[in-house]
C-alpha cells in the first residue's frame, strides 16, 4: 500500500488508458464527472446532521418507498451532472420510473445505470450508505450521436464497461473496475482527491461470515434455511460456524465481504407475492457489484444458479436474487439448492 500512496484516481485512470492506444478517453472524462458527483454527495452526505437534510422528502418512488431528502439530492446531482458530460447518451436511476434523457447536444456513447443512494433507511442513524453505478456502451455505438433508449440500457452484466461504488462511512473511498481488477480509492477531504489505497483486490476465497437478513427466513425457500443452519453448525475442519454480519446497507455489506471474505445472499422470498424475487434491483446493485466480485475472484449468482452477469434484464427496475461473495462460499450454497451438499 505504501508504494501506492499518492496515486490519484485520475492518473490511476489515464495510467490505464494509456495501455490503450485504442482509448479515445471519453470512459476516462465520464469516471471523472462521477467522481465530481461522488465528492458532492459525499460533502452531503458529512455534513447531513447540520444541513437539515435527514428525513424523508414527502415524495415517493418508482418502488414505492418513501424518498429522504438525501436520496433525492444524490439522485439529482448525479442526474444534471452527468446529463451535460458528453459522454453518455441515456441514464436510469433506481429512484425514478423512466429513462433519463441526456442534454440536446451532448450525447455520447455509454449509458449509465445509478442507485444514487443505496442503503438509504440508514441515513438518519449514521450507518455507511454508497452509491452504485454501471456503465455500458450504446448498442448502436457506430451511429451519430443521438439520444439513448431503454434497449441501450437493458444490457447484461458481463457487457459492462465499468461499474463499481462509492461508500460513505468513517471515510469515504471509491471501488471500482473497468474490467482489469479491482482498485479502491480513499478520499483524503482535505485536498478533495481520491488516492489509491486497495490496489487489485481480491476477495478471499472462503469467508467465516455470512450476511443475510434472517427476519425473513420463514419465507425462504429450504435449501436457503439449510444452507444457513450448517453455517451455523459447529465443525472446526470447515471453520464452522460462520459469524453474522448485516447492515442492511448492501454497498456496506457488500463493501466487508470484499475485504474481509463474505457471502451475502438476499433470495427468492415469499414475504410479498408482489416482489417474489426478494429486493434487489439487477441494473443498480446486482449487475455492478456482480461485475466487482467476479473481477475480485468471487462470485455471483441467483438463488438457482443462474450467474448474475449473464442474465438480460428486461425491464429497468426488475429485481433479482442475489447470492454474492467468496466463491467457495457461493459454490456452497448452489450444492445446498441443488440438494447436493458434501457432508465435509
Ligand atoms: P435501497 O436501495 O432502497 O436502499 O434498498 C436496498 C437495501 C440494500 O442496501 C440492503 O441490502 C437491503 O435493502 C436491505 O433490505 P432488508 O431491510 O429487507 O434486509
Ligand atoms: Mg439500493
Amino acid at each position: 500500500m505504501a508504494n501506492s500512496f499518492g496515486i490519484t484516481v485520475s492518473r490511476h485512470i489515464m495510467d490505464s488508458q494509456r495501455l490503450h492506444p485504442e482509448a479515445t478517453g471519453e470512459l476516462s472524462g465520464l469516471l471523472s464527472e462521477l467522481i465530481v458527483a461522488a465528492k458532492t454527495i459525499s460533502a452531503e452526505v458529512n455534513m447531513a446532521g447540520l444541513a437539515d437534510i435527514l428525513g424523508m422528502s414527502g415524495k415517493t418512488n418508482i418502488q414505492g418507498e418513501k424518498v429522504k431528502k438525501l436520496d433525492e439530492f444524490a439522485n439529482n446531482t448525479i442526474k444534471r451532472r452527468m446529463a451535460s458530460c458528453g459522454y453518455i447518451c441515456v441514464m436510469t436511476s433506481e429512484e425514478e420510473a423512466d429513462i433519463i434523457p441526456v442534454a440536446d447536444g451532448c450525447e455520447g456513447k455509454y449509458t449509465l445505470a445509478f442507485d444514487p443512494l443505496d442503503g438509504s433507511s440508514n441515513i438518519d442513524v449514521n450507518v455507511s450508505i454508497g452509491t452504485i453505478f454501471s456503465i455500458h456502451r450504446r448498442k448502436s455505438a457506430d451511429k451519430p450521436p443521438s439520444q439513448g433508449d431503454e434497449a441501450d440500457l437493458l444490457q447484461k452484466g458481463s457487457a459492462q464497461i465499468a461499474a463499481g461504488y462509492i461508500i460513505y462511512g468513517s471515510c469515504t473511498m471509491m471501488v471500482f473496475s473497468t474490467g482489469e481488477g479491482v482498485h479502491g480509492f480513499t478520499l483524503d477531504p482535505s485536498v478533495g482527491e481520491f488516492y489509491l489505497s486497495h490496489p487489485d483486490m481480491k476477495i478471499p476465497e472462503k469467508s467465516k461470515y455470512y450476511s443475510v437478513n434472517e427476519g425473513n427466513r420463514r419465507y425462504w425457500a429450504d435449501g436457503v434455511r439449510s444452507y444457513i443452519d450448517y453455517l451455523k453448525e459447529e465443525d472446526k475442519a470447515t471453520g464452522r460456524p460462520y459469524s453474522a454480519r448485516y447492515i442492511g446497507s448492501l454497498v456496506s455489506d457488500f463493501h466487508r465481504n470484499l475485504i474481509t471474505g463474505g457471502v451475502f445472499i438476499y433470495p427468492c422470498d415469499s414475504k410479498d407475492p408482489t416482489k417474489p424475487y426478494g429486493k434487489l434491483r439487477l441494473l443498480y446493485e446486482a449487475a455492478p457489484l456482480a461485475f466487482i466480485v467476479e473481477q475480485a475472484g468471487g462470485r455471483a449468482i441467483t438463488d438457482d444458479g443462474v450467474r448474475i452477469t449473464d442474465i438480460i434484464p428486461d425491464s429497468l427496475h426488475q429485481r433479482v436474487p442475489l447470492v454474492i461473495g467468496s466463491k467457495h462460499d457461493v459454490d456452497m450454497f448452489e450444492k445446498f439448492m441443488n440438494g447436493k451438499k458434501e457432508k465435509k
